[in-house]
């Protein structure tokens, strides 16, 4: 127990990694620029580094000139995390701190590595001025020391900190020594939900900084929409000229200039090339003009309201965490654009520079969050002991916003400025804000987890439903207690700052949700939660690489797979919830009425026009394409919409459903994207799908032979109704009812809150062990029905299931399925199906239908009507932990074929089925932790779903919608089997 009063600090002086003091020595926080014409030497490479159990480090032999000092150590890639690097284990928490909540006090355990590195400085580096070294991120704390002498400490991990080391340098031969503490009071400031990763994880470099070159500068690019002009004043602590020659501008530091510009915005980044020259050094610019400004209760850039459509993104690679390469960096923002997204969240930390660099160069929105997040806090009563409600921490917190606001200030893409995340509230997060509207008045403040908002300009919540959300977007929420702040959310707008958790299949009900960014001007769009899986590379005996998380480290203590809840899997392929997102949140919308004979196209744009686009058209019948065009689209600005005539259906179209597909693609080769990169698409029925037409010749009668029924083509067991074969085609498994899927995350729900596990329910009723009972085999002139009762075990809950085949003249054999609930069933079914298995050589799958990913029924706008063939291994979605995935959602027909050619027909009647097939069965599935878990069996399981339940987001945040809750209710439904042939 506590002999203090909590919180606060013992008599004797904290040593400082337990000082919650931001540190000592460091220089003023001040923006960063990549280029300019001083000198820089980058210290990235492999240094010498040792491990040591507590903070004491080795010693202090490492600051010695003596190259016999560290000969013997390992050898650690800088920037890296040595627990990724053989030193170590990483470990994932959500939101546990993994040391005792005693701030700012740590445990005597706190892994240190001393890392070592000698350098010369190159020749002709210059003598006058000074010189500089940064560290970009060091996680948690740092002591750094060059030839011997203490330069000083730092906390703040994903900031910048620098220190003036040219009175030291030497010619060659210096020695920097930094010893890392993995835990420092600086941790409690850095809760965020993510892997503890210690170490040096970004850049060190040595800038000299010649004399009279700017210490800092200040870029001050407004954009006035009513005039059309951009005014400069770059503010720089030395004075000096800044030329931007394409403007024919030409002025004094501190002097301000207005010329006519096109503006920057997301969607046409437009950057002039400048240059700021000082007596010591030139500094490229590149300035993006534009305002942000919240009016009439409004996010506006440039006088318009704007609609984000973004990502929260970590720092995340597969094999290094969060040190993170240039080309990584570029690869996301290119995925990003690729995929329709024009914001993100840099959630819960200042990124890498490089990548914001990389927003203002293709053009993304940016929330800059601060480092800083106490989330652990939240299990003490009260939040007690939280920093930022302890004027203790108070400094530290200051400093952190400043390295940001100081180090990004000049970039174009941020327009939002965030305190940090779930950090509760307190005075810390108000001197915080404060600070930052002195500082830079330019953009709005943020911050989310106060809900009366007093040091937020924007109203912004986490995972709220979508009815909420819509209160919200009318101005109709919930008052708050106190009228005066009340008002003051009310005139807010709205941001969802983190919604559709992206774990697993799903996010659901992303459709809906943008439905209601686009109704109501309030609410200006969110960031899904999240952008990448963060699953750490491992490999199995053979070498194969699968992805871990929680609890594959060792951890005593971990979160498990909640680290896996991204849009991307580790390896950056997208998985099917960013199509499902491209498709949602698609900038131009085509719809129309083709009765009418017309399309409509919706410039869904804030700021430009279509005119980069170019509009195509197809005709196809069951998927067949029939015929192709141009179509021509007027030049259609932000907000417009155009109804054009459809082309004329082409004559000799066969019979059949058909579709007109219309696509707006890139014309030309864009910064990300080549020319044809297809930006939204649309699909309208021209033809629709006709009623199934009845077998022809009379219905034939089944007939019994000794253990065997045969119908037409079908072989049937005569005890249990089962179908055994079907015209040479041998089933391994019959079809039979089949409710159980192999629970996803948002299935799985939030363990925190027991009753938002519909899995759970599912277990516990037994829908995994559901039994199948034959009640009748009976043969009459035209069906052969079979009654039987299918029930979980343990309960008194059945779905009376009666099975009804016919066939008739043309080798088909058709079976219709009734299902009656009985007793009252206390949750949503998870499918409500068929099963039926093949032999493992049935291993290509042909199908007329939604495609060609997998869709569910609240994540289905990317499933566009086709015909697609693929294998079965690559139906398969590879989860970072395995779960039910790979449905083909509208299936009209599906066909399954061996090598030969030998296959199976399906075919719906009337409804079309959701299409599932894979090597493993669900409850293999639902055991599997991992990827390789999953071996083939030598049985293709094949699912016909008449329904399934929606999928949701309630991993972390709300279940599916109730129209997609899939009720124990009489359904019926059909299919038709039939043999292919081979060759
Ligand atoms: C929210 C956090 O802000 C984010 O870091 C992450 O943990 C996410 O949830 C879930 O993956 S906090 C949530 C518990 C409301």
């Amino acid at each position: 127990m506590h002999d203090r009063p909590h919180g606060e600090a013992p008599a004797r002086a904290l040593p400082y990694h337990e000082d919650p003091a931001p540190g000592s020595g460091t220089l003023p926080a001040r923006a960063w620029w990549a280029e300019s014409d001083a000198a820089r030497l980058s210290l990235n490479g492999t240094w010498a580094f040792r491990l040591a159990p507590t903070a004491e480090g080795t010693g202090s032999a490492f600051l010695a000139d003596d190259p016999a000092a560290t000969a013997s150590w390992d050898r650690i890639a800088v920037p890296g995390h040595w627990v990724l690097q053989g030193h170590g284990a990483p470990a994932y928490t959500g939101v546990a701190y993994l040391f005792p909540v005693d701030p700012p006090r740590m445990p005597d355990e706190n892994p240190t590595g001393d890392h070592r590195r000698v350098f010369d400085l190159p020749e002709g580096w210059p003598a006058d001025g000074e010189t500089v070294l940064r560290f970009e991120g060091v996680d948690s704390c740092a002591r750094v020391w060059l030839n011997g002498q203490e330069l000083g400490t730092f906390q703040g991990s994903r900031l910048p900190h620098e220190f003036a080391v040219g009175h030291l340098l030497r010619k060659s031969g210096n020695v920097l020594a930094v010893r890392v503490h993995q835990w420092s009071a600086g941790s409690y400031l850095e809760d965020q939900d993510m892997w503890w990763l210690p170490g040096i994880f970004r850049d060190v470099t040595l800038l000299h900084r010649p004399d009279r070159a700017p210490a800092d500068f200040f870029v001050h690019a407004g954009y006035d929409h009513t005039t059309g002009t951009g005014t400069l004043r770059v503010d720089c602590d030395v004075p000096g000229r800044v030329t931007v020659p394409e403007l024919g501008l030409d002025l004094a530091t501190g002097e301000e200039a207005t010329a006519p510009v096109e503006p920057w915005t997301a969607e046409t980044p437009r950057r002039y090339d400048g240059e700021l020259v000082t007596a010591g050094e030139r500094v490229p610019l590149r300035i993006g003009f534009r305002t942000v400004r919240i009016e009439d209760g409004l996010l506006k850039v440039n006088g318009r309201r704007i609609l984000f459509r973004g990502v929260n993104r970590h720092e995340f690679h597969p094999e290094t965490g969060r040190t993170v390469d240039l080309e990584t960096m570029r690869e996301d923002v290119l995925l990003m654009k690729r995929h329709n997204i024009n914001a993100v969240r840099t959630s819960h930390y200042p990124p890498h520079p490089a990548f914001l660099d990389l927003c203002d160069e293709y053009g993304l929105w940016v929330i800059d969050e601060c480092d800083l997040e106490t989330h652990g806090f939240c299990w003490m009563p009260d939040w007690r002991g939280n920093p930022v409600a302890d004027e203790r921490w108070t400094p530290a917190l200051i400093d952190r916003a400043q390295r940001m606001v100081e180090r990004d200030k000049n970039r174009p893409s941020v327009v939002i400025w965030s305190l940090g995340n779930e950090c509760g509230t307190g005075a810390g997060l108000s001197a915080m804000a404060a600070w930052i509207r002195e500082r830079d008045p330019s953009r709005p403040v943020q911050y989310e987890h106060d809900l009366e908002y007093p040091d937020s300009d924007i109203f912004s919540r986490m995972y709220t439903p979508h009815d909420e959300v819509e209160r919200i977007g009318r101005r109709e929420e919930e008052p708050l207690a106190d009228p005066e702040l009340d008002t003051h959310r009310r005139s807010l707008p709205f941001l969802l700052v983190e919604y559709a958790h992206a774990m697993g299949n799903g996010p659901g009900g992303l459709s809906e949700y943008q439905r209601l960014f686009e109704t109501y001007e309030r609410l200006q769009g969110g960031f899904v939660w999240e952008w990448i899986d963060h699953g750490l590379a491992k490999r199995t005996p053979d070498g194969r690489v699968y992805y871990g998380y929680g609890g594959d480290f060792d951890e005593d203590y971990h979160d498990g797979n909640f680290v896996c809840d991204g849009l991307l899997f580790p390896d950056r392929t997208p998985s099917p919830g960013l199509i499902e997102y491209k498709k949602v949140i698609e900038p131009v919308r085509i719809t129309g009425d083709p009765d009418a004979g017309t399309v409509t196209v919706a410039n869904g744009h804030d700021f430009a026009g279509t005119g980069h686009l170019a509009f195509t058209w197809t005709y196809e019948v069951e998927g067949r394409r029939i015929a192709a065009g141009d179509l021509a689209v007027p030049p259609l600005a932000p907000g417009e919409r155009a109804e054009l005539p459809l082309p004329p259906a082409p004559d000799g179209a066969p019979p059949g459903e058909a579709v007109w597909t219309v696509h707006a693609r890139l014309a030309d080769r864009t910064p990300w994207a080549e020319a044809g990169h297809e930006v939204a698409w649309g699909q309208l029925t021209a033809v629709p799908r006709p009623a199934p037409v009845p077998p022809p010749g009379p219905a034939q009668a089944p007939r019994r032979d000794g253990g065997r029924i045969t119908l037409g083509p079908g072989v049937f067991d005569a005890t249990t109704g089962r179908l055994r074969s079907l015209a040479g085609v041998d089933l391994t498994e019959g079809p039979r009812l089949d409710i159980f899927r192999a629970p996803t995350d948002n299935d799985r729900g939030m363990h925190w809150e027991a009753d938002a596990q519909v899995s759970v329910h599912w277990e516990r009723i037994g829908l995994h062990r559901a039994r199948h009972r034959t009640d009748a085999v009976e043969l009459t002139d035209d069906a052969l029905t079979i009654r039987t009762r299918v029930a979980p075990n343990s309960r008194d809950l059945a779905l009376v299931t009666v099975y009804r085949w016919t066939a008739g003249e043309d080798g088909a054999l058709r079976l219709t399925v009734g299902v009656t609930p009985e007793g009252d069933w206390p949750c949503p079914l998870p499918r409500l199906g068929l099963l039926l298995g093949l032999p493992a050589a049935y291993g290509s799958v042909t199908w007329y239908g939604g495609g060609p990913g997998e869709a569910y029924p609240d994540t289905r706008a990317a499933s566009r009507l086709g015909r697609y063939g693929m294998t079965v291994d690559e139906l398969q979605t590879p989860y970072v932990r395995p779960q039910e995935n790979g449905a083909r959602a509208d299936v009209r027909w599906a066909e399954l074929r061996t090598a030969d050619g030998t296959g199976l027909r399906v075919t719906a009647g009337p409804d079309p089925f959701w299409f599932t097939a894979r090597r493993w069965t669900t409850g293999q599935l639902d055991a599997a932790e991992h990827t390789p878990d999953l071996e083939p069996g030598d049985t293709v399981w094949v699912n016909l779903d008449h329904a399934q339940h929606g999928i949701g987001t309630q991993s972390c945040g709300p279940a599916p919608l109730p129209r997609y809750h899939l009720t124990a209710a009489p359904a019926e439904f059909g299919v038709e089997f039939r043999a292919l042939s081979g060759g």
